[in-house]
């Protein structure tokens, strides 16, 4: 043989095993669990090609981690039917109800280990998932939680997860002030051998960086983070950790069922087929909007994971260490709020995705409000705590185009101090970031539909009449509701209105219209960013131009109406004056 032939054979045989190697990886990734078994496969991966088996279906089968159907169990809140007290109770519950934002007497009442309904679509039950998935430490920030929701919380992650996959719970305590989140709590974990860990903060630091401090501390390969007030749903931890095992770049996000705050009822929020996906409006709140075709034809089935802008917050797996390349949440955020967008953006526009995860499901207490304070945490603050949080975001991720639509749409922001965002921004380019355009394209496209680029504001302010001496003010009430006007007060959210070269006047994410009732308090339609008002520089007047009449106080009662204009009377003037936050 010469040199030519023996490479010639060389090369041959060299074909051959690629052939080989490439053709077992093909049926591999065909029949992934079925080669679960398969020694071929151990072999494959410890060869670094790094094979990783896939999710299979199969209509005909359950799924490999799917549980045992349970037998209906009887007792309170069982199957996940609201729980009804004794009328001699009430008055305890609502107590509870002011203590913690949600009925504690009927929570205590229904078994830790409740069983509830099976919330996901059918789809679900026929996913087989690899065995070798990573394991999570599900992580529970609480602060002056009450005793059985979080337990509640802690014994379904113990039920319902496959303890291969479950390193830990790992409980954070936010610096918690009540009795029952101290000593006992320590005497009740024991039970569960060292799988459910506490560990305190030395004084408050706030949810955001509470979550933070967990992952730091965290033991498994992936974190997964929890409310303290929440329920777990069947074989919710394999569907979240499989885009993980697939891409460590990946967050996954469990669709949320609701549980009612007085009954506990476990019911979904999410009903049929129909998939939803987090966007947010230009004022940064939180917003929920059907899939779009664009990103539900990349999936063959509808109970696939599927691409996502944002997410509501609480509840998401990530890889650890991922997490704490990219920074974990930004150390400049405060207490609460924006974290979300936070993330999605850095993970987004630094090269990762978002997937939210239709079998996996979460059920979530949403409480009617905050029943505690931040405390020290917010002193020295002006203006809220939360549009600081969204203007460090926007600040550090946003485009100048688009950082202009928030501004427009939240004017006081301009005033406010967001602290030094410095480090944020060096990390954005040394993590080598795409811009907010990119994600917009490519991720956010359906938030443009909903919520247009903002023509900018020609005015912004309280609106005071002069005549009467008061503004106008929504009266805090829910649209859509009459509007009326009051003694004028300032920053707040009631009286601070935004007229755009469009003719839309704003109040918050709500606009004014007015009909033959009056004057209205309404929600802007989505989609677009006009309205009917044209205001006169020079009369102060505010014409709405479809009703042909301005706004105005009528002079015998002292309430808000329209009126033909009259732009010499006092009563039909307007006068806008921009606030900055105290
Ligand atoms: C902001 O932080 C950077 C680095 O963290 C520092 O060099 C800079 O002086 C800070 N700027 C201000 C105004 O404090
Ligand atoms: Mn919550």
């Amino acid at each position: 043989m010469n040199i030519i032939q023996l490479r010639r054979s060389r090369l041959l045989r060299l074909l051959t095993v690629l052939l080989l190697v490439a053709c077992v990886l093909f049926f591999a990734n065909r029949n992934p669990v079925a080669n679960a078994v398969n020694s071929q496969n151990d072999h494959i991966k410890t060869n670094s090609l790094q094979a990783k088996k896939l999710s299979v279906f199969t209509p005909d089968k359950m799924g490999n981690f799917e549980p045992p159907v349970e037998a209906p169990r009887s007792g309170p809140g069982e199957g996940g039917k609201p729980h009804v007290l004794l009328p001699d109770q009430r008055n305890e519950a609502s107590q509870s109800i002011s203590e913690f934002g949600m009925n504690m007497v009927v929570s205590d009442e229904i078994s830790l280990s409740r069983t509830i309904s099976d919330t996901r679509t059918p789809e679900c039950k026929h996913w087989s998932y690899p065995d070798d998935l990573p394991k999570a430490s599900v992580v529970i920030v609480f602060h002056n939680e009450g005793w059985s929701t979080l337990l509640r919380t802690v014994q379904s992650v113990i039920d319902r997860s496959p303890p291969q996959f479950l390193e830990e719970v790992l409980l954070v305590d936010d610096f918690s002030e009540k009795a029952h989140l101290k000593r006992k709590l320590e005497d009740f974990i024991e039970k569960y051998n060292g799988k459910v860990r506490l560990i305190r903060n030395k004084e408050r630091e706030g949810l955001i960086r509470t979550r933070t401090r967990g992952a730091e501390e965290a033991r498994g390969e992936v974190v997964l983070f929890l409310d303290a007030h929440c329920e777990v749903g069947l074989n919710w931890l394999p569907p979240l950790l499989y885009p993980i095992y697939l891409d460590r770049t990946t967050m996954t996000v469990p669709l949320i069922d609701g549980i009612d705050h007085e009954n506990f009822e476990y019911r979904p929020v999410y009903q049929g087929e129909t998939n939803f996906r987090g966007i947010f409006e230009w004022g940064m709140l939180y917003k929920e909007n059907e899939v779009p075709e664009r990103e539900a034809q990349t999936r063959t089935y509808n109970s696939e994971p599927y691409k996502a802008p944002t997410h509501a917050g609480g509840l998401f797996a990530i890889d650890r260490a991922y997490f704490l390349e990219i920074g974990a949440y930004d150390p400049g955020l405060l207490v609460w709020g924006g974290e979300n967008f936070e993330l999605s953006f850095k993970i987004w526009q630094c090269g990762g995705k978002i997937l939210w995860v239709p079998c996996s499901r979460v059920g979530h207490v949403y409480r009617g409000f905050m029943p505690y304070t931040f405390g020290k945490l917010a002193a020295n603050k002006k203006g809220s705590l939360i549009t600081i949080n969204y203007k460090r975001v926007i600040e550090v991720w946003f485009d100048d185009k688009y950082k202009e639509f928030f501004y427009t749409r939240e004017p006081t922001a301009r005033f406010l101090d967001m602290g030094n965002i410095t480090q944020q921004l060096e990390m954005k380019k040394r993590l080598n970031c795409k811009s907010f355009a990119w994600f917009m394209e490519e991720v956010a496209y359906d938030v443009l539909d909903k919520y247009p680029e903002l023509p900018a504001n020609l005015h912004w302010g309280e609106l005071r009449n002069t005549a009467a001496r008061q503004c106008l003010d929504t009266m805090g009430h829910q649209p859509p509701s009459l509007m009326g006007i009051s003694h004028c007060h300032g920053f707040g959210n009631n009286q601070l209105f935004r007229l755009n070269k469009a003719g839309q006047l704003g109040v918050g994410e709500r606009c004014v219209n007015a009909d033959s009732q009056g004057v209205k308090l309404v929600v802007c339609r989505l989609g677009s960013v006009d309205g009917p008002w044209e205001y006169d520089e020079t009369s102060k007047t505010l014409l709405h131009k479809v009703l042909k009449r301005c706004l105005a106080v009528h002079p015998q009662n002292n309430h808000l109406t329209l009126l033909p204009c009259d732009t010499a009377n006092n009563y039909h003037r307007w006068e806008f004056r921009e606030i900055q936050p105290k």
